[in-house]
């Protein structure tokens, strides 16, 4: 791929996951061929590139997990795995000729708004500098692992891992291992190692709900029917509405609700025989607070015979091992944090600098917001996809990333078309669609528990609390009278 700094296009993308690969295609689709992607990793793929601890997979069904104009006829299971989701991103990079525009392994440091000019000021961690008329940061909510804050982290003399940053030579069998953590990537890591560990420890803070994964393998028929872009459209968007149904899941006295609820008890009920094993894996907050876990193997993985729950809150890591608060020493040999990720602070690292010489940190002192989790006032021609309060926990997020980048483009059509130098969302205008957002999420189902949802100040900044239909159409086409332009 090419090495030489690139100097003044049209627009650069952060990140080639995939809202930044999704965004690549529909400016080529647009005929804007003038735009560079620039990945801080060494590949292709954004969270389905770093996510590849053993057992990785996406929890959405496939069909719904696939782009509207890309289709995929090689899903193998209804659940992909991460290794058949990155060979998807690859493919469209393939098909759609992303590859000239993309530069791997590296980072930008810097982003200056140059109003005079109506550019973006890029320096990338290599030194070099690009401008470009539009900056797109794709970055997404789940790019930067959070370590725990636990006293004696650095002390630990064995093996010592995150889930977001797997090593591809890592090899826990005949090992004695603990995990930190309970969440989704715990809850796929764990059965994928616990036969081969010599044992297996999992530090659990907090239960979490766990449904059923329904999951099936997928055919020659299937697979040749995907073919035929009328069932792939159909398949797809028969997964949307039933996903867009299990929305209600998370409204309080919905049937949905009570379904899910007794699903998941009854899931727990029939997988862990002993009733005190089942009253430590019982959570005490409502279902839907935090993350939902879809899995048939958790539960049976740690009732086996070399695993291990241990629900003593953590006091240190040691040169060997876990101490934990009931004065017991868990000797180990290889130390697994599955603690998640950074999502309070999902451009740190990162300075971008706005009209007036603000900063985004500033913008954001009380937390990341943005119009539609799109534009922020005072960062004309910025935009976010995947930003503040799209994330979504009953459906695929693809499904909002297509109308986000769907917005953008519009945004930059009509700046091209109006011979104007930038456009912003208005200030009153994002102030009160923030207002009442965060006034609908006020004592929604997110504001029961902590969670990577929410902020230390109990700010929830990272879910959309509607159902898609919603956000698509407020979303797909740009209110011209929310924006200015200049
Ligand atoms: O991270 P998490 P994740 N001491 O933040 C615990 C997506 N995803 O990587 O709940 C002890 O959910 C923490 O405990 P608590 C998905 O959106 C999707 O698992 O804070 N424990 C929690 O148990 C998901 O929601 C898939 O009490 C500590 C865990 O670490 C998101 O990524 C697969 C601790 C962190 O859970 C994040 O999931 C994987 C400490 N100091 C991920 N600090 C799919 O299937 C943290 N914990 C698509």
């Amino acid at each position: 791929m090419d090495s030489q700094p690139v100097a003044d296009l049209e627009v650069a993308i952060l990140g080639a996951g995939m809202s930044g690969l999704c965004m690549a295609i529909q400016l080529q689709r647009a005929g804007i061929r003038d735009f560079v992607v620039l990945e801080k990793s060494a590949g292709i793929g954004g969270t389905w590139w770093d996510n590849r601890y053993p057992g990785a997979q996406v929890d959405v069904p496939a069909p719904a997990y696939s782009f509207s104009f890309a289709p995929n006829p090689h899903w193998t299971h209804r659940f992909a795995d991460a290794h058949e989701i990155q060979a998807y991103q690859q493919r469209l990079v393939e098909q759609h000729g992303l590859l000239p525009h993309i530069r791997l392994g590296r980072a930008v440091v810097e982003a200056g708004f140059d109003a005079e000019a109506g550019r973006w000021r890029l320096r990338l961690d290599d030194g070099s500098a690009l401008s470009a008329r539009f900056f797109v940061c794709s970055t997404g909510p789940l790019s930067r692992p959070r370590w725990p804050d636990i006293a004696g982290l650095a002390e630990f003399r064995g093996h010592l891992l995150h889930s977001a940053r797997w090593p591809a030579d890592a090899d826990l069998a005949g090992r004695r291992v603990g995990v930190i953590g309970t969440g989704s990537s715990a809850a796929q890591l764990v059965p994928a190692i616990a036969p081969t560990a010599a044992r297996l420890t999992v530090f659990q803070r907090t239960p979490n709900w766990i449904l059923p994964r329904l999951d099936r393998r997928y055919g020659r028929l299937d697979r040749w029917l995907t073919r035929l872009p009328p069932y792939a459209a159909l398949a797809r968007q028969a997964w949307v509405q039933l996903l867009e149904l299990g929305r209600r899941g998370f409204d309080e006295g919905t049937l949905a609700r009570r379904l899910m609820t007794r699903t998941a008890a009854a899931h727990l009920r029939r997988q862990v025989a002993d009733p005190a094993l089942r009253a430590r894996l019982t959570p005490t907050y409502p279902l839907g607070c935090k993350r939902i876990i879809y899995s048939n193997d958790y539960y049976r993985a740690l009732a086996l015979p070399r695993s291990g729950l241990v629900t003593a809150p953590i006091q240190a890591v040691t040169a060997g091992g876990v101490r934990t608060a009931d004065g017991h020493e868990h000797e180990l040999d290889a130390l697994v944090c599955a603690t998640g990720f950074d999502t309070v602070r999902p451009l740190a690292g990162l300075r971008i600098t706005g009209l007036g010489g603000q900063t985004l940190d500033q913008a954001w002192h009380a937390g990341p917001s943005a119009y539609l989790g799109l534009t922020v006032p005072g960062f004309p021609n910025l935009f976010l996809t995947l930003g503040p309060n799209t994330g979504t926990g009953h459906t695929s997020t693809l499904l909002f990333i297509e109308p986000q980048v769907a917005h953008v483009l519009a945004c930059m059509r009509r700046v091209r078309r109006e011979g104007r130098r930038w456009i912003v969302v208005r200030a009153d205008v994002f102030a009160a669609q923030d207002a009442a957002l965060q006034q609908r999420l006020a004592g929604s189902v997110w504001s029961h528990c902590s969670s990577w949802y929410r902020d230390g100040n109990g700010r929830i900044f990272a879910i959309w609390p509607g159902f898609t239909a919603e956000y698509v159409k407020a979303v797909r086409r740009p209110d011209p009278a929310a924006y200015e332009l200049g």
